[in-house]
């Protein structure tokens, strides 16, 4: 697996934008795209700038920033849309087609010729007002789209040598990581270097679907902070980094400002009135929390035992909880060598054993345990 070349186009402030909660100001906005530009991803895309006046002045100022990240416009296929994108000094146009248009399921009222018709028009006409710009193109709910329409479009976008990179998008949720694989495998057949994965987490699949489409050959994914989008949201950012980290650390680290990615979740679950949850990979509460004696004595030995992510390379801190039942007595022997105590292991189980009927019937804290045991040690 060669993922080397791989780029994150994070859409927190586009899919984002469709979240329920989400309501951006421009100083929100602003202070995302800062971040996931240190942060080091490589796209950030927005909002159509025809979507509201707000979304143009805004797309407009961001590009401005001259931030790192390169903006990505989302734009339906009408001219008025590129227009629009085009005033505002995006990188690039990443086209999506309304698959409604074409998907028998829903009703068929145009052959694929005539969206073939619609999709060239703009393609055709973008080129010509914007020669330099990146554009992508995409079609809508590909994994409930006939293969036949999506071959026939696909292939003949990729022939007319205007697109840079066509879209996959799994829009609601419904593919596994093995279809993933498939489509693009047989996208690259058709000859175009760059493929583009999005994917909708409505049975937690996407960040799955996202390193399947990597591992068969894509070279761009869609994220978003939290994974928030549409419904339950998208492939999150700190998901598809835990992912492809546990297996290429090193490609990771290097890519990424990993020590950031703590704050920008922190500033995007304000903006949003939000807490972040508890279980969201590297960035919840409870990512780096060990618990139950058996594993709290093979993590002091070594923390890999029971970890597959470094917390140290998040700028994270891993906690070790011993004041609960299943506490064990090599994980409070240790804490009892951290404050420097001198009880013997005879002691140390004694001790344990009382933590443990107390916390029966309540968790002790932390400055509890330690109170107790400093006390034994007098
Ligand atoms: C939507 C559109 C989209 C577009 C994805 C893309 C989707 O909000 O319905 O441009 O590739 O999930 O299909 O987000
Ligand atoms: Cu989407």
């Amino acid at each position: 697996m060669t993922l080397e070349h791989f780029s994150i186009i994070d859409t927190t402030l586009r899919e984002g934008e469709q979240f329920y909660k989400a309501n951006f100001s421009f100083k929100d906005k602003a202070r995302i795209a800062g971040l996931l530009s240190d942060f080091g991803v490589e796209f950030i895309e927005v909002t159509s700038p025809c979507a509201s006046p707000k979304s143009k002045k805004h797309c407009k100022a961001l590009t401005a920033m001259g931030l790192r990240s390169k903006f990505l416009a989302h734009v339906r296929c009408n001219r008025d849309d590129v227009l629009a994108a085009l005033e505002t000094g995006v990188s690039g146009i990443n086209f999506f087609f309304h698959s409604r248009f074409f998907h028998n399921r829903f009703g068929q009222d145009k052959s694929p010729q005539k969206n073939l018709d619609i999709i060239m028009d703009v393609l055709e006409f973008t080129r010509q007002q914007a020669p330099g710009i990146d554009i992508r193109f995409s079609i809508e709910d590909a994994f409930r789209t006939r293969l036949e329409d999506l071959i026939v479009i696909y292939g003949a976008v990729i022939e007319s040598g205007l697109v840079h990179r066509l879209g996959v998008a799994d829009t609601v949720g419904v593919a596994l990581p093995g279809e993933v694989s498939r489509i693009i495998r047989l996208l690259k057949t058709l000859g175009i270097a760059q493929i583009e994965f999005h994917g909708h987490n409505d049975t937690e699949c996407a960040v799955a679907n996202s390193l399947a489409a990597l591992e068969a050959g894509a070279t761009h994914i869609d994220t978003s902070v939290l994974g928030i989008g549409e419904r339950n949201g998208i492939t999150s950012l700190a998901g598809l980094v835990a992912r492809i980290y546990s297996r290429h650390p090193d490609l990771i680290k290097n890519k990424y400002q990993l020590g950031q990615l703590k704050l920008i979740h922190e500033t995007l679950a304000q903006c949003l009135g939000i807490t972040i949850p508890f279980n969201h990979p590297i960035v919840g509460e409870a990512a780096f929390v060990h618990k139950a004696g058996i594993h709290t004595n093979s993590v002091i030995n070594d923390p890999k035992s029971y970890e597959i992510i470094d917390p140290g390379d998040f700028n994270a801190l891993r906690t070790i909880l011993i004041g609960h039942k299943l506490t064990g007595w090599n994980a409070i022997r240790d804490r009892v060598k951290q404050l420097g105590l001198d009880l013997d292991d005879h002691a140390i189980k004694q001790l344990t054993w009382k933590i443990k009927k107390i916390a029966d019937t309540t968790p002790m804290t932390m400055p509890q345990v330690d109170h107790l045991l400093k006390e034994a040690a007098q």
